[in-house]
Formats: structure tokens, C-alpha cells, sequence
């Protein structure tokens, strides 16, 4: 049982909600009405769902270009997301960010990044800041598991371990970088080589449900609120779609059809068909409204062109 006592129903309805909005953009993507590359997270959405329902409103969440899961389940507004991927001067970053730099720092979903691995960083130094201020939150940086192998994601483990912060590493492994497998790639094991840094580490198989992931969250948060300094969770899960836009690709031959059928039969979004039929009409009300707030919105300015920018 969940919060709510009825079983998973709100994480359920958040995953669905986020896997009707990027169909949404699926079917509106040919129009080239969005003005921005999209990476979908459809197959990864019970991630998102379980760690931000373990975590606080004030905790901070750094995320990738693949976040508008985290955006939405941390509470950012789908509204000034729809609005940013239109590029419209109503957009959460007035339609200069796109879909790969989305951003809520008002529900603390504090920046998305197209540089692989770059706002690791981001989290441990706002993590830095939060044990310093003794603010009581935790900071979580959410990155795949091709951002391991950057440089700066062992500079960054390495610091936050030293210095004991309040910071979260979730890797979304979703198995590949791009077409690229993860055999072919990395010589370690993931969590084998962060715990060399002294920092408890764990794993959840089970990425498609959102209560393990859940689970696994807060019990981590738990013991990192407390003062037990940074914690690394693994979450194994599977991108439906190919990396980059709205397709499959499975004729692009990296990867077996097969393995990403037999994830998308454990999905609770189509095992549980029932429950998606009962639950879909109320959320693609707020999606129909969010694309109309969208279209409707004006484009930047020339005004716009020289703010916010360095
Ligand atoms: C520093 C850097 N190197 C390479 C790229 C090109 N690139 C974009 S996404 C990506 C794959 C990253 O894979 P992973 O971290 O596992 O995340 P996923 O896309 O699977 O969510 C790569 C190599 C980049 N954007 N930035």
C-alpha cells in the first residue's frame, strides 16, 4: 500500500500521465510544431515515479536530457513544458531551452543538461551548499549509465564521498549509451566500482515497478537526511524508443526486440489494462489543455533575444 492506502494508485496514475504526454508528442512530433530534439523516457517511467515519491517537495533533483519523467514527477508544469518544447516565450526558460534543458526550480527540479554527465556536478556542489546551510535536504543527481564513464562523474563521487554530502546518485541503467551496449563499453561494474569510494550502493532490478524503486529511494534518503553522507542506487530499466526522437529502432540492429518486449510485458502500464482505460480520459483532458496553453502561447520577442543569456 502506498500513501494514498489504495496500492500504488497515485504512482500509477503519474506513470501513466507521463507516458500519455510523450505519446501526446509523439503523434504532434511530424507536425514539427516542437522545435527541439526529444529523448524520450517511455519504458523508464516507473523510475522517476519511485524516486520522487520517496523524496521531499525542497529536495533537489538535477536530471538529463532525457527528463521529462523527472520533470513531471518531481511537479514541474506540464503546461510550461509543452509551452518550452513549442519554444514560446510562455516555456519554463521562455522557449530557449528545448527539450533537453528543462527546468522547475519552484518544485526543485533544478536543471537538465545535453553535456553527458554534466550536472552531477551541479547536485553535489548544491549538495556542498545544503550541509553547509544545514537545510536538511537531500540533493539527488539522476543520470544513464554512460554518464559512469565521464571523468567528472569520479571527480564528483570522489568529492562527495570525502566530505560526506547529502547527495543521491541514481543511474538509470537503461543498458545502452546511444547504440552502444553496455558490454561493449565499460570494463567495470557499476556499482562495484562506485563502492570503491566508500559509499554504500545499491540496485533494483525491478525498474518497472515503481513501489521497489520507491522503496530503495527512501530508504536511501532516509539514512542520507540522517547524516550517513552519499549513497548510489541503480535502477535497471528499458528505453522503449530509440535515443533520440520518436520512433523504435529496432532495425538499427544494437539491440534485441525481443529483451524490450519482454520488459514492455512486466510494464504495469500494459499489464494493468484496466486501470489505464479508467484512468486515461481525466489525464488526457489536462494534456488536451496543456498543448492548447501551448499553441496558443506567442513566440519569443526580439526583445527576448539578448536576456537571459551571457
Ligand atoms: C560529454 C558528452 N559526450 C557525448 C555526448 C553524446 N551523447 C549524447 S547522449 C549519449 C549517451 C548517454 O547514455 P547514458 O548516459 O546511458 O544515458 P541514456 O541516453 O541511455 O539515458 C551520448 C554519448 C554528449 N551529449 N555529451
Amino acid at each position: 500500500m502506498d500513501e494514498q492506502g489504495n496500492d500504488g494508485e497515485a504512482m500509477f496514475r503519474e506513470a501513466l500521465r507521463i507516458r500519455l504526454v510523450e505519446e501526446k508528442i509523439i503523434e504532434i512530433y511530424p507536425t514539427d510544431r516542437i522545435q527541439s530534439p526529444v529523448h524520450l523516457s517511455i519504458g523508464q517511467e516507473a523510475v522517476a515515479v519511485g524516486v520522487c515519491a520517496a523524496i521531499r517537495r525542497e529536495d533537489l533533483l538535477f536530471g538529463t536530457y532525457r527528463s521529462h519523467a523527472f520533470y513531471l514527477a518531481k511537479g514541474g508544469d506540464l503546461k510550461l513544458m509543452m509551452a518550452e518544447l513549442y519554444g514560446k516565450v510562455t516555456g519554463g526558460a521562455k522557449g530557449k531551452a528545448g527539450s533537453m534543458h528543462l527546468t522547475a526550480p519552484e518544485v526543485g527540479f533544478m536543471g537538465s543538461s545535453a553535456v553527458v554527465a554534466s550536472t552531477i556536478p551541479h547536485a553535489v556542489g548544491a549538495a556542498l551548499a545544503a550541509k553547509r546551510r544545514k537545510t536538511g535536504q537531500v540533493i539527488l543527481a539522476v543520470f544513464g549509465d554512460g554518464a559512469t564513464e565521464e571523468g567528472v562523474y569520479h571527480e564528483s563521487v570522489n568529492f562527495a564521498a570525502l566530505h560526506r554530502l547529502p547527495v543521491l546518485l541514481v543511474c538509470e541503467n537503461n543498458g545502452y549509451a546511444v547504440h552502444s551496449a553496455l558490454s561493449a563499453r565499460q570494463a567495470y561494474r557499476i556499482g562495484e566500482l562506485t563502492r570503491t569510494y566508500g559509499i554504500p550502493v545499491d540496485e533494483v532490478d525491478a525498474g518497472h515497478d515503481p513501489r521497489a524503486v520507491r522503496d530503495a529511494t527512501a530508504a536511501a534518503v532516509e539514512r542520507i537526511r540522517a547524516g550517513g553522507g552519499p549513497e548510489f542506487l541503480e535502477i535497471r530499466t528499458c528505453r522503449f524508443r530509440e535515443h533520440v526522437g520518436t520512433g523504435e529502432d529496432f532495425q538499427a540492429g544494437y539491440r534485441s526486440e525481443t529483451d524490450v518486449r519482454a520488459w514492455a510485458a512486466r510494464d504495469p502500464l500494459t499489464v494493468d489494462a484496466a486501470r489505464v482505460a479508467r484512468l486515461t480520459p481525466g489525464i488526457l483532458a489536462e494534456i488536451e489543455a496543456a498543448m492548447a496553453f501551448a499553441e496558443d502561447s506567442p513566440w519569443p520577442g526580439r526583445e527576448e533575444l539578448l536576456t537571459d543569456v551571457l
